[in-house]
């Protein structure tokens, strides 16, 4: 085994047993990820998190039971960025300016509902890791649509009967467009996405300023999968380019991952309950605006060669 991934499988965990989350969460694969990879690279540093009402208002427990190794600020939905700031400047002004304020927020808060708040912070350049818990729904409430709901997905509020209309929002370049200093999107589908997964929470560990981190995570009642496939489900995710792993740092963009042999999109979607009314053409439609998004991201990275 690789050194890195030595320590990651002994390494202690910020995110403990016992914790509420659905069986097969893939976010809390990603938490642990991102808790952990952080305090590795900044040893030195606590870390305070701030969670707006989502399903880890609950995962995290009722004070003063915490699921976590670190303090855990909630907050209403909206005001997560801005609480979040806040708390970065009281604790500098108490004399602990080091430690790391890491905000996880659902799709729903952070593209949606708090998104004025988000946008608002990376305008100022706050210095806060704001990681986005992407499971492309508010699946806390019972699986409502939101803007990073995907195209053709069945959700309760978007039936199998008029499913998603309209592609997923791109929180990536639209973060990027703010001039942040650092912008990833990170998915754990496999061991070599894990590597990429750990590099990108190591380099936004060691910067300073608004670094926006965007997480893939499957939800098996909400996406309709059993809870064993998290992780293959993101891993097609990945080997599609349905979610392409990307980087902008200091505005240069690359593609961090590029599958050898991509896979069609079907094959992603196929894993998934919330696709299984799509008719063959709506999966053709589908894959065209994967491959025109994928050609847009190459244009991109190209761009910073
Ligand atoms: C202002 C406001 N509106 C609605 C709610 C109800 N609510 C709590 S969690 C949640 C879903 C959040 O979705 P998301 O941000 O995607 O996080 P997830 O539940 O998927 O983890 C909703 C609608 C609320 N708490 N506050
Ligand atoms: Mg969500």
């Amino acid at each position: 085994m690789s050194a890195w991934l030595d320590e990651i499988v002994s390494e202690e965990r910020l995110l403990l047993p016992g914790h509420a989350a659905c069986a097969g969460c893939g976010p809390a694969i990603n938490i642990r990820h991102v808790l952990d990879g952080l305090a590795a690279a900044k040893p030195e540093s606590k870390i305070v998190l701030v969670v707006p009402a989502s399903c880890w208002t609950i995962i995290a427990g009722v004070y003063p039971v915490n699921a976590f190794g670190v303090s855990v600020h909630l907050t209403p939905f909206a005001s997560a960025a801005a609480e979040a700031s806040g708390l970065k400047a009281a604790l500098r002004l108490r004399g602990r300016g080091e430690t790391t304020v890491v905000v996880w927020g659902g799709d729903g808060s952070t593209a949606d509902i708090g998104f004025s708040g988000v946008s608002a912070a990376a305008e100022r350049n706050e210095d806060i890791v704001y990681v986005l818990n992407d499971n492309e729904a508010y699946m806390n409430t019972g699986v409502q649509k939101s803007g990073a709901t995907p195209e053709g997905a069945w959700t309760t509020t978007t039936p199998a009967a008029a499913p998603k209309s309209g592609q997923k929002k791109d929180m990536a370049r639209i973060m990027a467009a703010h001039g942040i200093p650092y912008v990833a999107t990170l998915a754990a589908g496999s061991v070599p996405m894990l590597h990429d997964f750990r590099a990108k929470v190591a380099r936004a560990a060691e910067m300073s300023g608004f670094r926006f981190l965007q997480v893939l995570g499957g939800c098996p009642p909400g996406w309709r999968y059993p809870t064993a496939q998290s992780t293959e489900v993101i891993r097609l995710a990945v080997e599609s380019r349905y979610f392409p792993l990307v980087e902008v740092d200091h505005g240069a963009w690359e593609i961090t991952f590029r599958p050898k042999h991509p896979v069609p999109v079907r094959d992603f979607l196929a894993t998934q309950g919330r696709f299984a009314h799509l008719a063959a053409g709506q999966i053709e439609s589908i894959q065209s605006h994967v491959d025109e998004r994928w050609e847009l991201l190459a244009g991109l990275a190209s761009r910073a060669d």
